[in-house]
């Protein structure tokens, strides 16, 4: 017997469970954790859980055993779905996505990489110079990725502080020709504060541990993380991670990838000027505001390619058009600080939004004609980072939790949805299965006018002076009767709800406190004219070449582009679940777990998939691929209509209780049966080719 099919190690697919219950779900799902078996399946949904070790299963041994076979053939794995997803667009030229989802920590970002890297390993068998180095970029801007845009925090030494999604192109031969990345939402506010435990991002840190003596001195930057204040707030200067070897990889990836020398060379001049940006202080002189470590700003010139009185004067004064006048007016204490805070945040945020462009420049598709090579095909990979409950939420654990509930709202339209309206629509006896539509909470967060967003933006957009609070009255003027939000103020009693300013949303992972502090600054993300012309009139080209005009507000980047981009490919999807919060091999924490698989839906997905069917195709289509296989429908029948052909070819296979039959469409139950009808295809080619190849030498 197959191990898959073994006991010992549990059923590898949920739908094998003798009753649909969580008991058995979670009993299930420990078993295979603790006997080393960290994937399952849902039918064709991964379920993964992170193993905190080393695991011996990606090795180029597995990676054969998994390529080019049928999902159902070897046990669970990653390999097994992005070969299905693989398979989908190399076979019927489909678009292809792989949604990878589950909370922080969960293994989402392992999981994307094990999967770029088996598409890497199973194509381009010609070895075609070209194709071996867009793989090679592809893999290596990873590495890149990582180094800027994550971070230590509580939850996970590694976490992903935005969220990507890389798609990768292949030509007619299924070849990765090229490729491109998608950022959302960095969570700039890291630069400037971290909480209690974390670090800043990682990038940081390579430099002070990694870079060369010569290269800091010219930076004018000492060793000693604790002597900057930007990256010490969370006072976590180490990891598990090493930095130093960090360093070296990352600009060795960056050297490969593509950057030229004055790229790199600015990159960590920016790196150095932000770390300089925090200790710079503001003092008071009579009425006069000063920088009061004047030594900084003549470093901060030399690093920004500028003169030193622009930096004082974009640090200390605002530009204000008043009718025909431009007026020079001088920044307050903290109006400076504020200000710095932003330059510093601002400059990272470009930086990171340059560094992809500048990977996408060199990954993109070049020199591709359909007409020649035939169509183009895409796997998309997205990694986001998950769901976010901490201490203290604010407006980034606001946008990343939205970002969750839209995914989980495509989740529940392709998987659950779909299917249920599928059966509906072709008559198929369909006994409805109850699940949580998040719909609500995702109106609650972008509806016109009534929607956060909405209340927040508007309130953004009012002149004169707005405040967190003039917008928390907003929203519980507005959304005072909705089930998933509440606020102190139209709940006083609940213990929860500590501080005046904070409200709350019960998300369908779970209910979340934020804290309206900073939601109207952060959406706002103001910057100083004055910062925008200091780097742009850099004679640096590569920081000038950064600040390009015109710039789209936060809001706007989150709403755009994630559904209508996935939602039209072939979707794929990699549940992780966390076992521990103690990043340990051997816990499974039950309640944790059973937490995570309730608002995953995974227990409704597996109700789903056992009501429902593995195989679906029009009578038309079903015909055209399997009519060879039986006597009444080749070479074509004559049974009236498509339906009445493909009942008695699946009849006189044998078929007919594994089936079902719709409307429009014939509905197979079990991946079996599709395999065997595979077989019997094959088998019939072959000898129909035998055939005509006889014929053809006049043998016959
Ligand atoms: P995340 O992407 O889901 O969190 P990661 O993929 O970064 O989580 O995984 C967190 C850590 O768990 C990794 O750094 C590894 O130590 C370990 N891990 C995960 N998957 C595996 C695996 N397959 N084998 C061995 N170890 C693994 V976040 O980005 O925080 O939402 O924002
Ligand atoms: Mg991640």
């Amino acid at each position: 017997m197959a191990e898959h099919e073994s006991l010992e190690f549990g059923k590898a697919d949920f739908v094998l469970l003798d009753h649909v219950s969580m008991e058995e779900f979670m009993g299930n799902l420990k078993l295979r954790f603790e006997k080393g078996r960290i994937y399952s399946y849902i039918g064709e949904v991964v379920v993964s859980v992170n193993p905190y070790r080393a695991m011996n299963i990606y090795g180029r041994d597995t990676i054969e055993q998994y390529k080019g076979r049928e999902l159902y053939e070897r046990p669970p794995h990653l390999f097994a779905i992005a070969d299905a997803a693989y398979k989908a667009m190399k076979r019927r030229s489909k678009d292809t996505c792989i949604v990878i989802s589950g909370e922080s920590g969960a293994g989402k970002t392992e999981a994307s990489k094990y999967i770029m890297q088996y598409i890497a390993a199973i194509t381009n068998p010609n070895q075609r110079a070209e194709v071996e180095r867009v793989k090679n970029m592809l893999l290596k801007s990873n590495c890149v990725l990582e180094a800027f845009g994550n971070a230590k925090t509580n939850r996970n030494d590694n976490s992903s502080r935005f969220g990507k999604y890389m798609d990768i192109n292949f030509d007619f031969k299924g070849d990765p020709i090229g490729g491109h990345i998608n950022n959302y939402l960095l969570e700039k506010s890291r630069v400037i504060f971290q909480q209690e435990g974390e670090r800043s991002f990682h990038s940081f840190y390579q430099l002070l541990k990694g870079a060369p003596e010569s290269l800091l001195r010219s930076l004018h930057i000492q060793k000693d993380p604790k002597a900057y204040n930007y990256v010490k707030v969370g006072g976590q200067l180490k990891s598990g991670i090493n930095d130093n070897a960090d360093f070296k990889a990352v600009a060795d990836a960056m050297k490969v990838i593509g950057f030229t020398g004055d790229e790199v060379q600015t990159v960590y001049k920016i790196l150095a000027t932000i770390l300089h940006l925090g200790n710079l202080t503001f003092g008071v002189d009579g009425d006069v505001t000063l920088i009061e470590n004047s030594k900084l700003v003549s470093i901060l010139k030399d690093l920004l390619s500028t003169k030193e009185e622009n930096v004082e004067k974009a640090l200390l004064y605002r530009t204000v058009a008043t009718g025909r006048d431009v007026i020079e007016k001088q920044h307050t204490v903290q109006e400076a600080s504020y200000g710095r805070d932003a330059l510093a945040k601002a400059m990272y945020e470009r930086m990171f939004c340059w560094i992809v462009g500048r990977i996408n420049d060199i990954i993109e598709v070049k020199n591709y004609d359909a007409n020649v090579h035939g169509k183009n095909t895409v796997i998309g990979v997205l990694d986001i980072y998950g769901f976010e409950i901490f201490q203290n939420n604010s407006f980034e654990q606001f946008c990343i939790n939205y970002c969750n509930e839209k995914l989980q709202q495509l989740f529940i339209q392709l998987v659950l949805k779909q299917e249920q309206e599928e059966y509906q629509r072709e008559g198929i006896p369909w006994k409805h299965i109850d699940y949580f539509n998040n719909q609500i909470i995702v109106d609650l967060v972008e509806q016109q006018h009534k929607g956060i967003f909405s209340i927040l933006d508007e309130a953004c957009m009012n002149v004169g002076k707005v405040t967190d609070e003039v917008f928390l009255q907003g929203l519980n003027g507005k959304l005072a009767k909705h089930a998933h939000y509440t606020s102190r103020k139209l709940a006083p009693t609940d213990k929860t709800l500590e501080f005046d300013r904070d409200f709350r949303i019960r998300h369908y992972a779970g209910d979340v406190v934020y804290s309206v502090v900073g939601f109207i600054d952060k959406n706002k993300d103001t910057l100083f004219q004055d910062f925008k012309r200091l780097l742009y009139n850099s004679s640096n080209p590569v920081l000038k070449g950064m600040w390009p005009e015109g710039k789209l507000r936060i809001t706007e980047v989150t709403k755009r582009p994630l559904t209508a981009n996935l939602a039209c490919k072939e979707p794929y999807y990699v549940r992780c679940i966390k076992p521990n919060d103690v990043k340990s091999p051997l816990l499974f924490e039950m309640q944790r777990c059973q937490h995570q698989v309730e608002y995953l839906g995974l227990l409704e997905n597996v109700r789903v998939r056992r009501a429902g069917f593995a195989y679906r195709q029009t009578y038309p289509r079903f015909l055209q691929r399997y009519k060879m296989i039986s006597k009444f429908t080749w070479p074509n029948h004559d049974l009236g209509s498509d339906k009445a052909a493909v009942k008695s070819l699946l009849k006189s296979c044998g078929f007919e209780h594994d089936v079902a039959y719709g409307n429009t469409k014939v509905f197979i139950r079990t991946p079996r049966t599709l395999f065997n009808l595979e077989e019997q295809r094959a088998e019939m080619v072959k000898r129909i080719v035998l055939f005509l190849q006889k014929v053809w030498r006049g043998t016959l």
